[in-house]
């Protein structure tokens, strides 16, 4: 681990001794950060005017008893295969959304309701029961958030989940066909077209590696590989059309104006194998153009692949010259790049460099001058390319025009000021673009600030994902949290808050005002047609082996007190929570069926299941509802 230099001109000399970093050096670094941990914990804490930051003596971190936060934060879960909310800024875990993998909290994977949103096999079991998910993110309106939906992706199946935000949880899961390593997304913010569309209708998907198309076809020749891009309707949950690429993608974000969508590219070489994936200095960012590209698929300019019926149009080097009828535009930007992020003065996309200290500054209105004919050469629409320090990955945005960068090899977050590296790089080198510079402990990927990549930018807060948490926790065997750190940003200088243990591992996440979402905490009765709406409709109803129990759960008691079955019944059983009050949840478990959910105020839920084994079983809630809680059960009898 380098020495830790103060000034931002320290620091760049640091830099210029090691512009770009190759293989074998960054193979090195990795080693160098394990041992680091001799670091003396939080200096910059310590060092820092906390008192300055005007949130009280304890930055508002520490909420008093009963205290509500201020913020929601929705972050992914990685391979835990859900999405968590936190509270914001205390960091506390309110709630976790299971989308992609089981879930014995809520049944997720038992029911029949969620199984449908999972996917199964002909046998009825669930398709897939690992997942990794990485980046969230929220529909939007008028460049907010306007509580509707989140998304999350699978990168291992590539799969996208839609978040309801009224209730928190996963309604719609859909698969993306010809991809695989799916990885950045972004719903759009409005419509290319239609200034009446000032919300979310798409979101895009950006797929990491390259496969044969089809993937049965072709299978030895890595150099035949491709990639594509994907648009999903936000409501529908269809996968609308593809862009077949060169390169790959990585991350994904859109433009204020619904205009472009962009994705960062660290593989322009197309390389099958580590080595060749960083043997070029540049690679790219890739620029869709929304309103083309869907004119293109209205004209039934595409192909489809394979079994597929998705639309897919090129938007390859070679079939995009003309920049007046051209789909995608490709800037360069140097070595393997990490994060693209808008900024929320609608004017810029931020690439940052990861091999290169560099962060490159895109000028949207100088891609669309592209497209429209008038700007010769693409690579202007480079702005600013300006060193900001070793291994950057993602950037957030305090809506004063400052940036925050990750430096996952210096284990730091770096501000920059986006106006002032711009006038630097056009020449002005006495312009101090570095604003500040705050260790975190360690090695930071994701990033982002209250409200970041919307127009409603405060810079309040800033979030923190450090992929190493070593020496900050108490030890707990081989397996380390990670540390989801705290910082304020309303002042000139960072000042470190707060640190999280959390269970790995969360990649992406964003954080917005408590009051952009209603969330309701009891359901209706008529969102379930299977609901059983009185007690008095319970019962066992029988057509020939086929079984339907219908019950009912009303504190503390079911309404069946038990049930006949015979050994080889089909049984589907529906239960409708019929306590409407809040946080009155019940329970439902049948000892050694494998079966355990539960229902909400006002929720139905139902198991299908085989009545293989004869024989008294106690289904109980599992879920403490009242001072009789242990009593609340009911006897199922399987009768040989
Ligand atoms: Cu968003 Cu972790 Cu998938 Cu960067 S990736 S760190
Ligand atoms: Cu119902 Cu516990
Ligand atoms: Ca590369």
């Amino acid at each position: 681990m380098r020495q830790k230099t103060d000034t931002p001109s320290e620091q760049l000399s640091v830099i210029g001794r090691r512009k770009f970093i190759n293989t074998a050096a960054l193979a090195g670094l990795t080693v160098g950060v394990a041992a680091c941990t001799d670091k003396p914990a939080g200096p910059a804490a310590a060092a820092s005017p906390a008192s300055a930051a005007g949130h009280g003596s304890s930055n508002g971190v520490h909420l008093k008893p009963g205290e509500l936060d201020t913020y929601y934060g929705l972050w992914s879960g990685g391979h835990t295969g859900d999405m968590r909310v936190l509270g914001m800024p205390s960091g506390r875990e309110i709630h976790r959304i299971p989308c992609f993998v089981p879930d014995a909290l809520v049944g997720w994977g038992v029911t029949n309701e969620s199984k449908a949103v999972m996917g199964t096999k002909p046998d009825g079991s669930l398709r897939y029961t690992v997942a990794d998910t990485h980046h969230t993110h929220a529909s939007y309106k008028d460049g907010n958030y306007d509580g509707r939906y989140a998304w999350i992706n699978d990168k291992i199946n590539s799969r996208l989940a839609r978040i309801r935000l009224d209730y928190f949880i996963c309604d719609k899961i859909t698969q993306l066909p010809n991809v695989q390593g799916f990885h950045g997304i972004f719903p759009d913010k409005r419509d290319p077209v239609d200034p009446a569309i000032n919300y979310t209708t798409r979101v895009f998907c950006g797929a990491e590696f390259a496969v044969p198309l089809p993937n049965n076809a072709g299978i030895e020749d890595g150099s035949k590989y491709r990639s594509l891009f994907t648009c999903v309707d936000a409501e529908t949950m269809e996968v609308r059309w593809q862009v077949l690429i060169d390169g790959n993608c990585d991350l994904t974000a859109t433009s204020f104006d619904g205009k472009l969508a962009a994705t960062n590219q660290y593989n322009v070489e197309m390389g099958v194998k580590y080595e060749d994936m960083m043997s070029a200095e540049r690679d790219a960012c890739l620029f869709f153009n929304i309103a083309r590209i869907e004119e293109a698929v209205k004209a039934g300019k595409f192909k489809t692949i394979g079994s597929s019926k998705v639309p897919v149009v090129d938007g390859t080097h070679e079939g995009n010259k003309d920049p007046k009828t051209a789909l995608t535009a490709y800037v360069s930007v140097p070595k393997n790049p990490h994060g693209v992020n808008a900024s929320p003065d609608q004017k810029y996309f931020i690439c940052a460099g990861k091999l290169s200290p560099t962060a490159t500054v895109i000028e949207l209105a100088k891609v669309l001058d592209w497209f429209d004919g008038k700007l010769e050469k693409l690579d202007n629409a480079i702005v600013a390319e300006v060193e900001i320090g070793l291994g950057p990955l993602h950037t957030a945005f305090d809506g004063r025009g400052n940036a925050y960068t990750t430096l996952f090899l210096d284990s730091q977050v770096v501000k920059w000021n986006v106006e002032a590296a711009i006038k630097f790089h056009a020449g002005d080198k006495t312009a101090k673009y570095v604003v500040d510079r705050l260790d975190v402990h360690y090695q930071p990927g994701h990033i982002n600030a209250s409200q970041s990549e919307t127009i409603a930018a405060d810079g309040k807060y800033l979030a923190v994902g450090c992929k190493f948490s070593k020496d900050r926790f108490l030890p707990v065997g081989p397996l380390h949290p990670e540390n989801e750190q705290l910082i304020d940003i309303s002042g000139d200088k960072m000042v470190l808050l707060a640190d999280h243990p959390v269970r790995g591992e969360p990649h992406d996440f964003i954080i917005f005002k408590r009051d952009l979402v209603k969330p309701k905490q009891v359901y209706s009765l008529d969102d379930f047609p299977l609901a059983v709406k009185d007690a008095k409709d319970s019962g066992v109803f029988r057509n020939g082996k086929k079984v339907t129990v219908k019950i009912t759960s009303q504190a503390p008691a079911f309404s069946l007190r038990e049930f006949k079955l015979r050994k080889g019944d089909e049984v589907t059983l529906i239960l409708t929570n019929l306590d409407k009050i809040e946080d009155l949840t019940h329970g439902f478990a049948i000892p050694n069926y494998n079966v355990n959910f539960i229902v909400n105020p006002l929720e139905t839920k139902s198991v299908t299941f085989i009545a293989d084994q004869p024989g008294v079983f106690w289904c109980y809630c599992t879920h403490f509802c009242h001072a009789l809680h242990l009593e609340m059960r009911t006897r199922m009898i399987v009768e040989a």
